[in-house]
């Protein structure tokens, strides 16, 4: 063999060893992809498939009154919260004469309940067991008025954990409204 063919042969291992190397060390040093996140949308909802709903609350995130009649709850026709245990961030203290309660959401009356003027008003209706998806809830606002309150106020069912796993927020000023949970 030729000196010319050892310094060849030589030569292209060098090659082949340097390519290998610098292939080794780019991969070492590339950076760990991230995991792809999807734009714009952080979901404030972990919605199970087939939740099971103990609980539905009112939530006022932003300051203001949750002033609401009655909060009807149905399952298959029957209004599962008439009547049930109602508790609330805050009561309406400025008009003595009047009971505002949060009992008066689940009491079928034209009473209605009124809370302080905070931020992140709720109230919490108790459905005492659990249920199954499709539920209508009907809300009734006050029905001398003052239903811009209700703007912004989120409709939320919660399972026997307080998770919440439907929403649905309102957005115009209404006498009733009507949400479809499935
Ligand atoms: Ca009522």
């Amino acid at each position: 063999m030729s000196g010319w063919a050892i310094f060849i042969i030589v030569l292209i291992l060098l090659i082949i060893i340097g390519i290998a190397v610098w292939v080794y060390y780019r991969n070492r040093n590339m950076p760990v992809v991230p995991v792809p996140v999807v734009p714009g949308e952080t979901p404030e909802v972990i919605a199970p498939a087939n939740p099971q709903i103990r609980y539905v609350k009112l939530l006022k995130e932003s300051a203001g009154y949750i002033n609401i009649e009655e909060v009807e709850v149905f399952s298959n026709g029957v209004n599962i919260a008439a009547g049930k245990p109602v508790t609330s961030l805050s009561v309406y203290t400025g008009d003595t004469a009047n009971s505002y309660v949060p009992g008066n959401l689940t009491d079928m009356t034209s009473n209605f309940f009124h809370s302080a003027n905070g931020v992140g008003e709720w109230a919490l209706i108790n459905l005492q067991q659990n249920y199954e998806l499709p539920l209508r809830v009907v809300i009734t606002n006050r029905a001398s008025g003052f239903w811009d309150r209700a703007v912004g106020m989120k409709v939320q069912l919660l399972d026997p954990n307080m998770a919440v796993v439907r929403q649905e927020t309102i957005d115009s000023a209404e006498r009733y409204y009507t949400f479809e949970f499935d």
